[in-house]
């Protein structure tokens, strides 16, 4: 997995725009690339943070240059927040519940929104989706509800909690069963799922075995899962950038 470039951290001469666009009672914040774009990621924080967790310098920064030197194409970015604005509990058994009903607001407000802006109606080929850790839960609950939406799913350092809170290790079998079962409900569409974690983080013991469950139903999770561990990678944001930088261009490529 290559590391990313000291110099990709430091501002680009060619910046991306960042907008705030209101819906109901939240927002969610859009990169629009310097270049014109023809696909869109959406992406989504972990347990406790919000729209602003991914849209800091440092990613930005990583992203402006990526497109910049042709290491990727354009590509428009999507930072929501799964939390309501008053919710004050954020830990895992509220961020669960919360994630579970995200995908519903991503097909309602938040895809409509985001497309009637960019004026491009992206179909689910050139629409991703992506998060960290609750975020990554978030993605597989897009899978599993929303696979209509998306073509392409990059759970980053996170399981699929539909059998319960950090359910890919504690139900391995079922977790998978239900993926499959959700597959082939939603007409087992093209789909294309690209893991990623450490195995030195707090989440791999429950994501490593709900892989290699799936990967006992060879059918719907053969050559379309794929899964990245990095040795030694730790469960934070600046080892997400890493793991984006090597997926940013696999979605997005030149
Ligand atoms: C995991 C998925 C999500 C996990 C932790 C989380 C430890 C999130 C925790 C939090 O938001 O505090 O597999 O494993």
């Amino acid at each position: 997995m290559k590391a990313i470039p000291e110099s990709h951290l430091l501002p680009c001469a060619t910046p991306g725009k960042i907008e705030r666009l209101d819906y109901g009672n939240k927002y969610f914040l859009l990169y629009t690339p310097s270049a014109p774009a023809d696909r869109i990621l959406y992406l989504i924080h972990g347990g406790g943070g919000d729209q602003h967790a991914f849209f800091c310098p440092p990613f930005l920064n990583m992203v402006d240059h990526m497109i910049a030197v042709g290491e990727m194409a354009p590509l428009y970015i999507v930072s929501p927040c799964f939390y309501d604005p008053a919710e004050t509990d954020k830990t895992p058994p509220s961020s669960g519940v919360a994630v579970a009903k995200f995908p519903a607001e991503l097909r309602e407000e938040i895809i409509p929104l985001a497309q009637a802006h960019t004026g491009r109606a992206f179909d689910r080929s050139r629409r991703f989706i992506s998060g960290f850790s609750m975020g990554a839960v978030a993605t597989w609950y897009a899978f599993l509800q929303a696979l209509d939406l998306f073509e392409g799913y990059l759970p980053l350092s996170g399981d699929c909690w539909i059998m319960g809170e950090k359910g890919g290790g504690s139900h391995p079998r079922e977790t998978a069963a239900q993926l499959m079962e959700a597959w082939k409900r939603q007409g087992r569409l093209p789909f294309h799922i690209h893991a990623w974690i450490g195995d030195a983080d707090i989440a791999f013991p429950n994501l490593d075995p709900q892989i290699r469950a799936m990967r006992e139903y060879p059918d719907a999770f053969g050559e379309r899962l794929e899964y990245s561990v990095l040795p030694g990678g730790l469960h934070e944001y600046e080892v997400i950038f890493r793991y984006l930088y090597n997926a940013l261009p696999e979605i997005a490529p030149v």
